[in-house]
């Protein structure tokens, strides 16, 4: 049983947003053309407060981007962005969301990042996502989405730490900082993770 996890792809992370993946809106076509392979389809989405604490914001004297330590975790000060109820925090509606049997919300602590869409940074509490997935009979997991180098990354090595045999569609994600990608690209090749493009997965 094969599962694609469509992971924060909200205005907030697309171009105009408060958060922009350079480029994130070339993904849309290819995740709309990629849903039909696979047998089912789960979305998370970033859900903060707007006292959360990665956002530059809630830190006066910090400056955006600024890596700080917060509560023993380092942490990047985003600007304010994925705040629960609001446009930017929508999934983008580019996306065929019909087939999207669950959604895990992640974020949602004022204390705590959380960047994966099956653990908190800290590995302090759990989405529910893997339980969900391995009720459902899940073997494979294949990962489009935003930010490559932020979300689609932590959530891959997650995917894998939980048994899961892992694909990052290459194609389908962009990310934020190349350099970050090249870091992530190797931390995941060495646990075993595997990089496909949508062609491989749409030639059957
Ligand atoms: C993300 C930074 C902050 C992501 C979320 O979805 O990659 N990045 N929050
Ligand atoms: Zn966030």
């Amino acid at each position: 049983m094969k599962a694609l996890l469509l992971i924060d792809i909200q205005n907030d992370f697309l171009p105009g947003g408060a958060l922009a993946v350079p480029d994130g809106d070339a993904i849309i076509p290819l995740v709309n053309q990629l849903q039909p392979a696979f047998e089912l389809v789960v979305a998370t989405q970033d859900w903060h407060p707007a006292d959360h604490k990665s956002f530059a914001s809630n830190h006066p004297g910090k400056i955006l981007f600024e890596q700080i330590d917060w509560q023993g975790l380092p942490q990047v000060l985003w600007p304010d962005h994925c705040v629960q109820e609001t446009a930017g925090a929508a999934f983008a509606s580019g996306v065929d969301w019909r087939r999207t049997e669950a959604i895990f919300r992640k974020g949602t602590d004022p204390q705590i990042d959380s960047y994966s869409g099956f653990y908190d940074n800290g590995h302090r509490k759990a989405t529910g996502l893997a339980a969900y997935l391995k009720g459902r009979g899940v073997k494979e997991v294949y990962l489009a989405g935003l930010a490559a180098d932020y979300c689609v990354s932590y959530s891959a090595m997650d995917s894998l730490a939980e048994g899961f045999a892992t694909f990052l569609i290459e194609d389908a994600t962009r990310a934020i900082s190349m350099e970050g990608l090249e870091e992530a690209r190797k931390a995941i090749r060495e646990k075993g993770g595997q990089f496909v493009r949508s062609h491989n997965i749409l030639a059957g």
